[in-house]
């Protein structure tokens, strides 16, 4: 298989790209490194320096960061394009992305979770209420700046970019934390109008075949 992706079913980050992949019809293999158990620790630690999943490995060239490994693939396949066309435009889908994958997700992964639970002695419901919290702050935000600037119908135009792929990726942290989702209602249109698509909705962590229940 010339593209492989160490991923995780649970994670937003992963799921980003899983999408990208999708969307752009590239068949690829999972490699699961399983971040709860603190495989990330393991062998992998040699792959990805920062010990965190995703990694894209593309005809043996290793790609970090989801964001930077769907910039890649735009460039690399693209079509359909990810990235919007004109300079505003990408400005704003850019933007959109960051707001969870740099302003949201990072205060809910495992090892945030785990520093809370070791150095702070948080508790698993106060972690909980934690990652709701920051889920919550992301949404809210994205429900400002669909007001600002309508989903039409997608929030860049006719088809999903990556600033899509972001917002439906937050929602995932509402459905992971029992985020009411219906207090965003642009936030919750736009998400059900990508989960209907099949390249969202297989990607989403229930739906990935290592799922489990767990606690937070
Ligand atoms: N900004 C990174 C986030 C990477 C990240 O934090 N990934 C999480 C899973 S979503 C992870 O591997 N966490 C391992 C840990 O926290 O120990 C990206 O977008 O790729």
């Amino acid at each position: 298989m010339t593209i492989q992706l160490y991923g995780f079913w649970r994670s937003n980050a992963a799921f980003r790209v899983k999408v990208a992949l999708a969307l752009k019809k590239l068949p690829y293999e999972e490699i699961e490194v399983d971040i709860l158990a603190g495989r990330q620790f393991d062998d992998y630690a040699n792959v990805n320096a920062e010990r965190v999943v995703p990694t894209l490995v593309y005809h043996g060239q290793r790609v970090f960061q989801s964001l930077a490994i769907i910039e890649f693939l735009d460039e690399m396949h693209p079509a359909p394009r990810l990235m919007p066309g004109n300079p505003p435009d990408r400005a704003y889908a850019r933007a959109v992305a960051l707001v969870s994958a740099a302003d949201s997700h990072p205060f809910v992964v495992p090892r945030v979770r785990k520093h809370l639970a070791q150095a702070y002695g948080a508790g698993i419901d106060a972690i909980e209420a934690w990652c709701a919290h920051w889920g919550r702050e992301g949404l809210a935000t994205y429900e400002r700046m669909l007001e600002k600037r309508p989903a039409a119908p997608f929030a860049v135009g006719a088809a999903p970019t990556l600033a899509d792929i972001c917002i439906a990726g937050q929602t995932i942290i509402g459905d992971l934390y029992q985020v009411d989702i219906a207090a965003y209602p642009r936030v919750a249109a736009l998400a059900k109008r990508c989960f209907e698509m099949p390249e969202f909705a297989e990607a989403h962590p229930f739906r990935q075949p290592g799922f489990k229940a767990v606690q937070i």
